[in-house]
């Protein structure tokens, strides 16, 4: 981690200390962008170009439990009741994270994780997973930090992490401040029990660029990237007008939107970036016959081949017959019960 990073996370904790309780257990809940995040202005502190707006996905997200490590030369990890090998890609990532972190040059981490996130859904577990990362240091060392602070914590391991410290509907604000003090996400106060997300697995395959070189890439060779802040601007505009009027059509209309011009973006970029695949552009062209006949069913992407599908609770049963192998969440299901 960079210089930049051990910076903001001395001014956000700003003195507290560093006594460590035995262990501590937290949740974050995964996300799925309605308006996408993709470049940024400063890589070192994953500072967006723009801001974004995503969904929260409830019960999917991560576990994780955090503690001391007795041990001496590497932290102690598991994933999903496995141990994870110090060398592996999750580890190295995970332990360059918790240095920000470390009490002492010597202090060593015991770290369970455990993804509720289908990792094979295409739903990524890297922002829940950053996300609980950085609620569960606060938890161990019991500093007390608001969810905006997590969210500057949980952006320095990844971007997306910003937006899975709260539920329902997040936007992070892109700010402008080089050290990034204002670029953090909060919950809107909206709610839409009846909004249902569903994962349509196309690939499971690890993806050939991911989203971190590849948004590099679109900065650096896109030529229409300069139309992308003003895209985002307006897309974001129509998606909180859509949010508070309680419209759906507008709604999925802005993230299919949304999603369709980040994979322009994609195309357009040296060398091209396609992560669509044949059954990816099938799934889409049935999207399109569905609603125009009649059904209230739109669609996102991330970067990769997987369809994340938008409707709501009444169009159910109809998805699930065009779609018989899909996922489907509700990402306010629990919320009553709060
Ligand atoms: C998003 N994606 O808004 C966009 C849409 C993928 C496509 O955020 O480098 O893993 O850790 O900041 O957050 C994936 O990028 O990248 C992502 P880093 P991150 O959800």
């Amino acid at each position: 981690m960079s210089g930049a990073a051990r910076q903001v996370v001395a001014r956000v904790l700003a003195g507290r200390g560093a006594q460590a309780r035995e262990s501590a257990t937290v949740y974050a809940p995964a996300n799925i962008a309605l308006v996408k995040y993709w470049g940024k202005r400063d890589e070192a502190l994953n500072l967006p170009v723009t801001g974004s707006l995503s969904i929260s996905l409830g019960p999917l997200g991560s576990h994780v439990t955090l503690g001391r490590w007795a041990g001496a030369a590497d932290d102690a990890m598991w994933l999903n009741g496995e141990v994870l090998p110090a060398e592996s890609s999750f580890a190295r990532r995970a332990s360059a994270y918790l240095d920000l972190f470390r009490p002492a040059a010597d202090f060593r981490f015991e770290l369970r994780a455990r993804n509720t996130v289908p990792t094979a859904a295409g739903f990524a577990s890297s922002a829940s997973g950053f996300a609980a990362l950085a609620k569960a240091v606060d938890a161990l060392f019991g500093w007390g930090l608001t969810e905006r602070e997590l969210s500057i914590l949980a952006r320095l391991g990844s971007g997306s992490a910003a937006r899975s410290l709260a539920d329902g509907f997040v936007e992070w604000h892109a700010g402008v401040a080089a050290d990034g003090m204002d670029s953090f996400a909060e919950r809107l106060a909206v709610t839409w029990p009846e909004l249902r997300v569903g994962a349509l697995v196309v690939s499971a395959a690890e993806k050939a660029v991911g989203s971190r070189a590849g948004m590099r890439q679109t900065v650096e060779t896109c030529e229409f990237y300069r139309e992308w802040p003003a895209r985002v601007a307006r897309d974001l505009a129509d998606l909180k007008g859509a949010l508070e009027k309680k419209d759906f059509a507008a709604l999925g209309a802005v993230a299919e939107g949304n999603a369709l011009a980040m994979h322009a973006l994609m195309a357009a970029t040296r060398p091209p970036l396609v992560y669509a695949l044949p059954e990816t552009v099938a799934a889409m062209r049935s999207i399109w016959a569905a609603r125009g006949a009649g059904l209230a069913l739109w669609f996102t992407m991330d970067a990769g081949p997987n369809v994340k599908l938008l409707f709501e609770a009444k169009d159910e049963a109809d998805v699930r017959a065009l779609f018989p192998g899909v996922q489907v969440v509700a990402p306010f299901a629990g919320e009553d019960k709060l």
